[in-house]
């Protein structure tokens, strides 16, 4: 396959764009006026905090990012980067009240930080290299404390030349149980992985080919849940099981078909959906997650259920699903919502207040660089060049991404959810919001977003080597 990569001449960069409701000052409690931007203001009030809640205590841990050897997809060696000397890391699980400490003990041969994916931190805790905080250098260490505002599935993983640091193994699952959890059979996590292993078994140690630079990313030949090939899941029949799945793969789309279940979606990217929803059609791009509320059903005693993954051609087997004879009572419980969730009807009346035009050009470290708005992010160890887009805080605005290019472009705003209101310019509703979208070949999306943190977020391509050649951007709330 060759490049199919579209560029485009150099333009001049985007003027800066208006913000919408720049005359409307009013804080975020005041009344709402008759103007579209407050009264979609008014309508997201509530569907999650602005503000955390007070710590009755705090939670500890110490992770040792370093090279190591595990055992797992053929029972070979495998040389890996890990976390805690384990992949997927470890799950660090807190409740939602509690407060989090992680320290950072960096033993890689490289500078890293850490990322916590999807989570409301401070932004000084935000992990982001040059932009938060200088990169850790080999032999330091750096302490990560935030108080989630959020319960839900997270994820942690390096901001530092991820596309060779996720990719050796780098990654682990942050779970903030709700304040009072659910009475769930099981609360079970599957990591969604693949890996480009060598004929020697080995992690192929091209990083940035021009070939995954002009494509989707690096995408492996072995697809892993939890580190195995497959997934092997015992269950009693009656069994309610909380499932959260994180797709951490480079470039990788997961589309798992779970068609022979009761399964239903109740979270994507951390938060309740308004309502419980049908599992079909949902896909997990890098950075994704999804939380599913999954009833085996007394009739299927004895029965093997194969979960696989449908984004490619050929049907990937994730997971098995063995359900015993033995038959238990089903936990009984309204699935978890959000009916605060805003359906936002006239949001596309509203004006765009910021665009961000996905594409690619020859040149740079790599030959090919993934643009917004014509330029190349030039990060990693110097603060980046600006100016940045700006959006002020606790006000409703429109972001536009339009994909210019015939590459996939799951793009992630860090520090903040929004919720997609349009594709390709036909009004949408999706019940959910979200940290990161998909955008396919020349797609366009609109989403709606009301930033509650201050300082400057990164706004990227979850597709690692796409980012690393240059697809981020900063977005200025203040
Ligand atoms: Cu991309």
């Amino acid at each position: 396959m060759c490049s199919s990569v579209t560029r485009r001449n150099r333009l001049a960069y985007g003027t800066a764009v208006a913000l919408g409701s720049a005359l409307v000052i009013a804080a975020w409690a005041g009344p709402a006026s008759g103007d579209l931007g407050d009264r979609l203001l008014t309508e997201f009030r509530g569907a999650y905090p602005s503000a955390g809640p007070h710590a009755t205590h705090e939670r500890s841990f110490d992770i040792r990012a370093a090279p190591t050897e595990v055992e797992q997809i053929d029972g070979r060696r495998l040389a890996v980067w890990a976390y805690n000397g384990q992949v997927p890391g470890p799950i660090l699980r807190v409740r939602l009240g509690e407060s989090v400490r992680i320290a950072l003990i960096n033993d890689l041969p490289q500078p890293t930080t850490v990322h916590w994916h999807g989570v409301r931190v401070p932004n000084a805790m935000d992990g982001v290299p040059g932009v938060t905080q200088p990169p850790i250098a080999p032999g330091e260490r750096f302490v990560y404390r935030f108080t989630p505002k959020d319960a839900g599935t997270f994820w942690f993983h390096p901001h530092h030349h991820g596309s060779e640091q996720l990719e050796r193994g780098l990654y682990g699952v942050l779970i903030v149980e709700d304040a009072k959890p659910l009475p769930w059979s099981r609360d079970l996590v599957w990591v969604l992985d693949d890996w480009l292993l060598g004929a020697d078994g080995a992690i192929d140690p091209r990083f940035n080919t021009p070939h995954d630079l002009a494509h989707d990313g690096r995408w492996g030949n072995f697809t892993t849940v939890n580190g195995k090939r497959t997934e092997t899941l015992t269950v009693r029949a009656g069994e309610r099981l909380r499932l959260r799945l994180v797709n951490t793969a480079n470039g990788r789309v997961f589309a798992p078909d779970f068609s022979g279940l009761d399964a239903r979606v109740i979270a994507v990217d951390g938060l309740y959906t308004r309502e419980p929803l049908d599992a079909k059609g949902f896909e997990l791009a890098p950075g994704n997650r999804l939380d599913l509320d999954v009833t085996i059903d007394a009739a299927e005693r004895g029965r093997t259920i194969e979960i696989v993954d449908r984004f490619t051609r050929e049907p990937i087997p994730l997971a098995t699903i063995r359900v015993l004879d033995e038959v238990v009572e089903t936990p009984r419980f309204a699935s978890p919502s959000n009916r605060r969730v805003p359906r936002w009807a006239q949001a596309t009346s509203a004006p765009v207040d910021v665009e961000y035009r996905l594409n690619a050009r020859r040149g740079g470290e790599y030959g090919i660089e993934w643009t917004i708005n014509d330029r190349a992010f030039a990060g990693h160890d110097q603060s980046p060049a600006g100016p940045f887009e700006r959006l002020e805080p606790n006000r409703w605005h429109r972001i536009r991404f339009v994909n210019e290019s015939f590459r996939l472009h799951p793009m992630h705003i860090h520090g903040q959810f929004f919720k997609v209101i349009a594709r390709n310019g036909v009004p949408l509703d999706e019940p959910y919001f979200r940290d990161t979208v998909l955008l396919k070949r020349k797609e366009s999306v609109d989403v709606g977003i009301v930033p509650l943190g201050a300082g400057p977020w990164m706004v990227h391509c979850h597709i690692q080597e796409h980012a690393e050649a240059g697809m981020m951007t900063v977005l200025d709330v203040k």
